[in-house]
């Protein structure tokens, strides 16, 4: 006399997705596989696109959002390399432009819209801590979000921020 208990247990325990739990899976994957891209997109889209600095270059973005990065260091009496780009169009610009003004260190330079450029700068030998600021958007230099720092460290100095020298 047999009986096979077990086999049947076995076939009742198994997974099997009926037709309509499949179609849910799968459009479960695709609205997983939907969302991570698009937030892939958000995060890293500006990556993708925008110009690739130089080696060596200190990369600066000039948005909506101010300068990004908002600090950076240098060596005092080095010559840096900024390299400088915006995504923005001309008609979020007055006179088209993003400006880039640091009195006390002697610049001033304008970037057109939609465009990158590269400013070999003498810094100068004054250490210590600037403001930088855009006078063309967004507020202009009454808006906070248009400052930044350039911290000017002695030329001894090690760096602890992006930078060159
Ligand atoms: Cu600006």
């Amino acid at each position: 006399m047999t009986n096979k208990p077990t086999s049947r247990r076995a076939a009742a325990r198994a997974p099997k997705h009926s037709a309509g739990e499949r179609v849910r899976l799968a459009a479960f994957g695709v609205t997983v596989l939907a969302v991570l891209a698009v937030g892939g997109w958000l995060a890293f889209g500006d990556f993708l696109t925008r110009p690739a600095a130089a080696v060596g270059a200190i990369d600066i973005q000039s948005s909506m959002a101010g300068f990004t990065p908002s600090t950076i260091h240098v060596k005092a009496g080095s010559t840096v390399t900024l390299d400088w780009w915006t995504q923005d169009a001309a008609m979020h610009l007055q006179g088209g432009v993003h400006t880039m003004i640091a009195p006390d260190l002697g610049l001033y330079e304008t970037l057109p819209a939609e465009s990158s450029r590269t400013i070999n700068w003498t810094v100068p030998d004054k250490p210590g801590m600037y403001d930088v600021y855009c006078d063309s958007c967004c507020g202009g230099k009454d808006s906070p979000t248009m400052h930044g720092k350039i911290v000017v460290e002695p030329a001894s100095a090690t760096l602890a921020g992006p930078a060159l020298g």
